[in-house]
């Protein structure tokens, strides 16, 4: 498999919780590295042009509310096949389906405050990383 990006987002649950190291140490015991990363406060605009994609969906008003209630920390994490491993270490979006060891079953307090983002396709994780990050905040 080859080495791939993928754009890591701790929601507002996980910092306003201080649970932002523990994640971290989960992220990083899996082998993923981290090669740029930030702590920010979206606005209403930013949060709807990240989250366009589910803008028809009914929980998009609220999904948008939640992810400016407070700071994000967003990361572009490299490994070998990144997307998908970063996926599998998150859980399900739903921390009840969310299998042991998880994430999202350790630390998230449900459906909407799930306390992690992360792409769901190598195309996606570029464009997701674009959003947030210039070419000069990459370490190597
Ligand atoms: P993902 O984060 O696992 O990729 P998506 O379906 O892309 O899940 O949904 C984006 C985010 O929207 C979720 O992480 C969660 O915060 C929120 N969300 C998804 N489904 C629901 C729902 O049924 N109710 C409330 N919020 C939801
Ligand atoms: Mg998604």
């Amino acid at each position: 498999m080859a080495i791939e990006r993928t754009l890591s987002i701790l929601k507002p649950d996980a910092c306003l919780r201080n649970l932002t190291g523990r994640i971290m140490t989960v992220i990083e015991d899996s082998g993923l590295r981290v090669v740029a990363g930030k702590r920010l406060q979206l606005t209403q605009e930013r949060a709807e042009a990240f989250y366009a994609v589910h803008k028809d969906r009914p929980f998009f008003g609220d999904l948008v509310s939640y992810m400016i209630s407070g700071p994000v920390e967003v990361r572009v994490l490299e490994g070998e096949g990144a997307v998908a491993k970063y996926r599998e270490i998150m859980g399900a979006t739903n921390p009840a389906e969310a299998a042991d060891g998880t994430i999202r079953k350790l630390f998230a307090e449900n459906v909407e405050r799930n306390s992690v983002h992360g792409s769901d396709s190598q195309e996606n994780a570029a464009k997701e990383i674009a959003f947030f990050f210039t070419p000069e905040e990459f370490t190597g």
